[in-house]
């Protein structure tokens, strides 16, 4: 199949997915079209069934908004044309669905051609930006005139209909993880580093931003340094990081952790961690959790979401209630105190990350796209 993706080439989830499936399936020997602003994060391989189209959004000075949505259509179209695509598949609502709504009605209009368009809802696009009054409309309008709409787990599906007029079937489909390459032994070089005494190593993974509660990772760090040695190491770049390293000081804990910015070998560092902290306010899904399940690392987390469907209470993980830092403060501690159930757990959370490994989920999108591709 010729299958067009549109996605955000940035370190979000959203991104990171819609890249690791374009690249999953050219190996399987579709030809991905990857249609976006600039060159993903995770498109660092070459393949010869992997092309990339930059969206060019020229400037004018009257534009003090330059009209992306309209330059991403264009260019839809355009590839669409010229490398004769089956069908479009595009990640997060906002403003995907609506350019490929466009697009299609120009293919329409001008090669008398249906060009079948996916989307796929990915958490904010919905529960956050989408239901903003100032883009409901065209979200509802443009999920509805999807040929398929999925959604990254039961919660989000639910969310959506709750939120949203649609009167389609949403289908779920799991994000995935590649365990292969989460599946590393610690550097132990890099491990010394960062805890040459042997300290519990905990990490968080995010965009630091309000929804993913940055302040309390470090909350939970500090009840945590009370009661043993541990190192924290956080991951990522967002808003919230000045306040971050700010309350890191304040409560006297900024010796014991590093915070390393935006980073592409996740899984080197995933592989040095004991605890993987989310205690988000919201998740469509995790797949920073599921990532870090794959890589041996116990997750826990806030109840929020999808992530009661990705972590098991008590076996691969903990949860607990939006903002009970004691709650995720104790589970820590008894975790990282006692090492039998440490190790128990962190084998259980890489076998349940094994569920969700990427060889489950590719046939599924494939499955998918064959019910609305071109019978030639
Ligand atoms: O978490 C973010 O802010 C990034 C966002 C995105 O769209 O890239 O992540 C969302 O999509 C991910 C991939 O499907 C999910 O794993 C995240 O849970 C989801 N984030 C939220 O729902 C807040």
């Amino acid at each position: 199949m010729r299958i067009g993706i549109v996605c955000y080439p940035t370190f979000g989830g959203s991104g990171v997915l819609a890249t690791e499936l374009g690249k999953a399936l050219a190996d399987e020997g579709h030809q991905v079209h990857f249609i976006t602003y600039q060159q993903p994060v995770r498109l660092n391989v070459f393949n010869a069934n992997i092309f990339y189209h930059e969206v060019r959004v020229p400037t004018y000075p009257l534009f003090d908004y330059p009209p992306y949505e309209v330059a991403l259509a264009s260019t839809m179209v355009d590839v669409i044309m010229n490398y004769d695509l089956d069908l479009l598949h595009v990640h997060y609502a906002i403003p995907h669905a609506s350019a490929a709504y466009m697009a299609k009605q120009i293919v329409k209009q001008k090669a008398n051609r249906n060009i079948p368009v996916i989307t796929t809802l990915h958490g904010t696009d919905i529960t956050l930006v989408g239901k903003d009054k100032t883009y409901e409309p065209v979200v509802t309008f443009s999920i509805n005139e999807s040929d398929a709409i999925t959604a990254v787990s039961q919660n989000l599906r639910e969310e959506t209909y709750k939120s949203f007029a649609i009167h389609k079937e949403i289908e779920v489909i799991y994000n995935f993880v590649d365990v292969k390459r989460f599946d590393k032994k610690p550097i132990d070089a890099f491990r010394k580093v960062i805890a040459p005494n042997g300290e519990k190593i905990l990490m968080h993974a995010s965009n630091f931003r309000k929804v993913k509660r940055v302040d309390d990772v470090i909350r939970v760090f500090a009840a945590v340094k009370k009661a043993m040695p541990a190192k924290l190491l956080m991951v990522g770049d967002g808003p919230e990081r000045p306040a971050t390293e700010e309350l890191a000081r304040e409560l006297g804990v900024d010796d014991d952790i590093r915070f390393l910015g935006k980073q592409e070998q996740m899984e080197d560092i995933l592989a040095v961690s004991d605890v993987f902290l989310l205690p988000s306010d919201y998740e469509s899904f995790g797949l920073a959790a599921l990532e870090a399940m794959a890589a041996r690392s116990v997750v826990i987390s806030t109840n929020a979401g999808g992530l009661t469907e990705i972590n098991i209470q008590g076996e691969t993980g903990y949860m607990a209630n939006v903002g009970d830092v004691e709650t995720m403060s104790r589970y820590a501690i008894e975790l990282l105190s006692n090492d039998e159930k440490l190790q128990t757990m962190k084998e259980a959370a890489y076998q349940h990350a094994c569920k969700f490994d990427i060889s489950n989920i590719i046939p599924v999108y494939e499955q998918l796209y064959s019910r609305f591709c071109r019978k030639e």
